[in-house]
């Protein structure tokens, strides 16, 4: 990955028919390898076909041939120190392209100067965090594709503390397998502690250098660049580090637990 994106945001391109057949082919040899059936993920998918995943259609495709895919083997796939690709500043889309299972106008208002952050399970400080106490924190900034597995996308400019930080900060058990979300508008979700601790993902606050509203998530949501949209709860109310598995949202309604590279 050179840095550059494929296409600009919200400028399809034709569907590349010969592209697909490729596609299809490498799958098929993919699955014919022992090593690999049954679970790969869009990481491994990228080095093994050399086929640009962070094309629009491709993505499409690989996703809809993850959606079987076994969460285990694709966990054990992933990468902890693997970056997902970073842009330059002028593709970041503005404004931010908002989606949620409810409409814009369902979106909760959260006034932020009562909002309390709750923390559950395995953390030795569960003191509610406030909002000014999450703004002090060290605050990095990243330029990376969110991708929906409805399949859309857009380049965008997240600013937050390091989720790792944040854990650390808490005192969260950081061996714990899990940590989970429940958000202000019933949203709900979970991600693998490796997730939770690598260097991309983030609890953020700015989008493109401003505070994020709602659409995009006020008055905090995760960033996980290495996950699919649906893995990164927006309107963050609770979070809650376990060992024992916390589905989804829309995990609940078939989509693929692990759902990442
Ligand atoms: N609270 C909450 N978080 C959510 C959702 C939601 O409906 N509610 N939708 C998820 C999905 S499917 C996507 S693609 C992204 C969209 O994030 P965006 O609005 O910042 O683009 O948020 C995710 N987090
Ligand atoms: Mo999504």
């Amino acid at each position: 990955m050179d840095g550059k994106p494929t296409h600009r945001p919200g400028n399809a391109r034709p569907v590349d028919r010969s592209l697909l057949r490729e596609h299809k082919k490498a799958l098929v040899g993919i699955e014919r390898r022992t090593l690999l059936r049954g679970g790969l993920s869009l990481g491994a998918l990228t080095m093994l076909t050399g086929c640009d995943v962070t094309n629009r259609e491709s993505v499409w495709n690989v996703l809809k041939a993850m959606s079987g895919w076994n969460d285990r083997v694709q966990a054990f796939l992933f990468s902890p120190t693997r970056l997902a690709p970073e842009f330059d500043a002028k593709y970041v889309m503005k404004p931010h392209r908002f989606n949620a299972y409810i409409g814009a106008d369902g979106i909760p208002d959260i006034d932020g100067a009562s909002w309390r952050l709750e923390l559950g399970g395995k953390v030795a400080d569960k003191r509610p965090r406030t909002l000014a106490e999450l703004y002090a924190m060290p605050h990095v900034t990243q330029r990376t594709r969110h991708i929906c597995v409805e399949g859309w996308d857009f380049i965008g400019e997240w600013s937050g503390v390091p989720f790792r930080h944040f854990l650390e900060s808490v005192g969260a058990d950081l061996t714990a397998k899990y940590v989970a979300f429940r958000c202000a508008d019933k949203y709900y979700g979970s991600i693998d502690m490796a997730t939770a601790l690598h260097p991309q993902t983030q609890l953020t606050t700015k989008y493109a250098g401003e505070t994020i509203d709602k659409l995009a998530g006020f008055p905090v949501r995760l960033k996980a660049p290495t996950k699919l949209g649906f893995k990164q709860p927006k309107q963050i109310m609770a979070i809650e580090v376990t060992d024992t598995f916390r589905s989804g949202y829309w995990e609940d309604r078939g989509f693929n637990w692990f759902s990442g590279l």
